[in-house]
């Protein structure tokens, strides 16, 4: 079985993982979901993009994910290994994902004068 990730291709938060992914050279089954639409088989809980499994353990939520991938497969060495700098990390990913996400990708990015797959993001303004 392996690692399985269910991804909207557009998403940031999709392209993060897969690019933790790249990095660590671990190789994924992608299954394609459009969270938007409902398209696809997504078995995130709240209908979001991306959930992680790796065999019978399923995890969503992209930063839990990224140190998942970390402490499993890389010793950890993706991150820092002090107190503080880890603290900094989690605090900004935190706010990353609570504050930028919004305005920066659903209200510039996916509104962009350019076509991009993500414009439909907008009829869930
Ligand atoms: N806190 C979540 C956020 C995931 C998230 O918002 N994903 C977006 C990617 S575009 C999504 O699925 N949006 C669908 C929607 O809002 O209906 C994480 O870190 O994974």
């Amino acid at each position: 079985m392996g690692l399985t990730l269910y991804a909207y291709p557009p998403s940031v938060y999709c392209q993060i993982v897969r690019m933790a992914l790249y990095q660590l050279r671990l190789t994924a089954q992608i299954v394609e979901v459009d969270p938007f639409t409902g398209t696809g088989p997504n078995p995130h809980p709240f209908g979001l993009v991306p959930t992680l499994n790796d065999d019978d353990f399923q995890l969503t939520e992209t930063a839990a994910i990224l140190r998942y991938l970390n402490t499993q497969y890389a010793g950890g060495r993706l991150s820092p290994d002090t107190p503080r700098a880890i603290a900094r990390m989690v605090q900004v990913q935190s706010i990353v994902d609570s504050q930028a996400y919004w305005p920066l990708v659903r209200m510039v990015s996916a509104n962009a004068s350019v076509p991009h797959p993500a414009a439909k993001c907008r009829t869930r303004l």
